[in-house]
């Protein structure tokens, strides 16, 4: 094999609680030194094949999310970064800010303490602990719509809320769906040996992704949006936790169709203005949600003048270290797009 030509792209892969992140350390787009909403523009407009390259078969898959490491804005932040998926950039991603901090740790680029993260929706802080645990202050979130009922195909009128994490969730308690009686919980989780319903799991995937993508389609056809009309492209759906500690479980779907093995850092921040919201979590009171995995991730929030601030804390793993080689001569160079 010749080396002429071959673009070497440098990157740590990291899993928080199951969901992989693939940090990019060196060999990514020279995206200038504007903010990082107008490096993700430009990143959206310019580089995609540089994106798909990095997270799309052959070298990635569908589930993988990049995070394009970047110098900050202000040389007083720790770093910058522009999140990304198999179909576009992402807004925020909480566990991904957990890897990359973890990463940035395994590095020696960072050392334990407070840092500052500059992401396309504001500044992320974060506790990073030296090892494997970041707690991360969020951007302000908050609900916008409670109680909104869309009609779904193949399933009936489905009721949830709209909420911002950092990205645009609609959120869906399976268990307490109006209309529908208790005991038929909208994903049919099955009752336990005490006629409790039981947590969903990982054979469960089919199913919750097919009712996941069905009411997106309906919120999509209803012209249901976030703020400004932005597309609520994440769905959650809540159900019973699998382990008593904890206070629910949940399946989120993520925009290009994956579903996110850990609990979701935006999800779980979107879920916590809507309990806030509804009066259910007073600042500092700690909310345990379990992803499908049943990996979990801490929640509290606080108030900072009327902005409700998430606290997110979850743990993350260095499980790879690679140079990815595009080769001009190889036909899927820039990775298989949908
Ligand atoms: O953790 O915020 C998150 C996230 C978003 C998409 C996948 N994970």
């Amino acid at each position: 094999m010749s080396d002429s030509g071959i673009r070497r792209v440098r990157v740590i892969d990291s899993h928080t609680g199951g969901e992989p992140t693939r940090v990019v350390v060196e060999g990514g787009p020279d995206l200038g030194r504007g903010t990082m909403a107008e490096r993700r523009e430009l990143f959206g407009r310019k580089f995609d094949d540089f994106r798909s390259a990095v997270v799309n078969e052959p070298r990635g898959s569908d589930v993988i999310v990049g995070a394009l490491w970047c110098e900050p804005a202000d040389p007083a932040n720790t770093a910058g970064v522009i999140f990304f998926n198999n179909i576009g950039p992402l807004w925020m991603c909480g566990h991904g800010t957990i890897g990359l901090g973890v990463t940035l740790g395994y590095l020696g680029r960072i050392q334990a303490g407070r840092h500052s993260l500059e992401t396309a929706v504001g500044i992320v802080t974060f506790d990073y602990d030296g090892g494997n645990r970041v707690s991360l202050e969020n951007v302000p979130s908050y609900r916008i719509a409670q109680g909104v009922t869309v009609d779904v195909d193949g399933v009936g009128q489905v009721t949830g809320d709209i909420a911002w994490g950092g990205n645009w969730f609609f959120l869906v308690d399976t268990r307490n769906q109006p209309g529908m009686p208790a005991d038929r919980p909208l994903v049919g989780t099955r009752p336990g040996r005490n006629g409790h319903p039981t947590a969903f799991g990982i054979a469960d995937v089919e199913r919750l992704s097919d009712l996941a993508k069905r009411i997106r389609r309906a919120l999509r056809a209803n012209g249901i949006t976030g703020a400004n009309g932005a597309e609520v492209d994440h769905v959650e759906l809540f159900g019973p936790p699998g382990h008593p500690d904890n206070h629910s479980r949940n399946f989120v779907l993520c925009p290009g169709g994956a579903y996110d093995r850990s609990p979701c850092g935006t999800g779980t921040s979107a879920k916590l203005a809507c309990l806030h919201a509804d009066g259910k979590l007073s600042p500092g009171q700690m909310w345990r949600q379990e992803s499908i995995l049943g990996s979990v991730f801490e929640g509290t929030v606080r108030l900072d003048g009327d902005n409700l601030i998430p606290r997110v804390t979850g743990t993350a793993y260095v499980n790879a270290e690679a140079t990815l080689l595009l080769d001009p001569n190889d036909p899927f160079q820039m990775g298989i797009r949908g």
